[in-house]
């Protein structure tokens, strides 16, 4: 048998690529491993559809693990109690505020590791830096990734490409794919303000109402959808992250023709 570190250096580099073959081309990709974008890989992945999360960091969860000002709990009302039980994460009704409390910590994990167990695959270390798409009429057919740590460094490197069915937009408050179709195809006419201040309630309404698509493949969820709409923040409370994700997924499987 070969030395350790021969076969350490070869396992990683055949199980990696042997997964790059199938990733290259999928049903959707979740660009942001936060709430909104696990919980819409979830339920796509359960429909069926190969789905790829692409998160830049080297950690699951995007602003979960702030908690609330760094303390280690988030809220979430009784809408989000039926995505909560789907992921068996544990909560505790307040009745005097009417409200449900988490672990910031269990929501990270189990919205991960529900995703996974699903069939999701979720790659972190991976941005998205561009769109493929097509025109006449114009569609977004997939997006253009990069190491995280070679866009840190600052060196040019060409980046590869995953081509997608449909493209979700989960990148959180500087929704960052929208943007690069705002600024590279200023045809289309698309704008993202960004979002307004807070108002809690208004800004977990509207994050939920405006979920879905922006453009043919490409769709939006979480505070992607304030920043589009601008609409209100609303700080460390969650159950519009969830529902939207639960949604854009059941808007992607319908366009896909994989109606639960
Ligand atoms: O920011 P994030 O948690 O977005 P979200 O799912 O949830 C927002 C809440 O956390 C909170 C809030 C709700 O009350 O206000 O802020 O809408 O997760 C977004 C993830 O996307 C990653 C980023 O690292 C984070 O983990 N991300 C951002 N841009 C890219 C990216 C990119 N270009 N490529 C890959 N990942």
């Amino acid at each position: 048998m070969e030395p350790l570190e021969v076969r350490i250096t070869r396992a990683i580099w055949r199980a990696t690529a042997e997964e790059w073959l199938s990733l290259a081309s999928v049903d959707a990709v979740v660009v942001g491993a936060g709430p909104a974008g696990l919980t819409a890989a979830r339920y796509m992945a359960e429909r069926g559809l190969s789905t790829l999360v692409l998160e830049r960091r080297l950690s699951f969860g995007g602003g979960i693990g702030g908690g609330g000002m760094l303390l280690h709990k988030v809220v979430l009302d009784a809408r989000a109690l039926p995505v909560l039980d789907d992921f068996r994460v544990r909560y505790r009704r307040l009745p005097e505020y009417d409200l449900y409390v988490v672990d910031a910590a269990e929501l990270i994990a189990k919205l991960a590791a529900c995703a996974i167990d699903a069939g999701a695959k979720v790659l972190t270390g991976v941005a998205v830096e561009d769109l493929i798409v097509r025109e006449s009429p114009f569609r977004v057919e997939g997006v253009v990734v990069q190491w995280s740590a070679v866009q840190l460094s600052g060196l040019h490197v060409d980046p590869l490409f995953v081509r997608a069915r449909a493209v979700v937009d989960a990148t959180g408050h500087d929704a960052e794919v929208l943007r690069v179709l705002e600024r590279k195809n200023p045809a289309l006419g698309v704008k993202v303000p960004g979002e307004r201040s807070a108002w809690a309630e208004e800004g977990e309404r509207l994050v939920v109402e405006r979920t879905g698509r922006v453009v043919e493949g490409l769709y939006v969820a979480g505070m992607a959808v304030a920043a589009l709409n601008q609409t209100y923040r609303m700080g460390p409370i969650f159950t519009g992250m969830l529902l939207s994700g639960r949604k854009v997924a059941e808007e992607v499987a319908r366009d896909l023709g994989r109606v639960a």
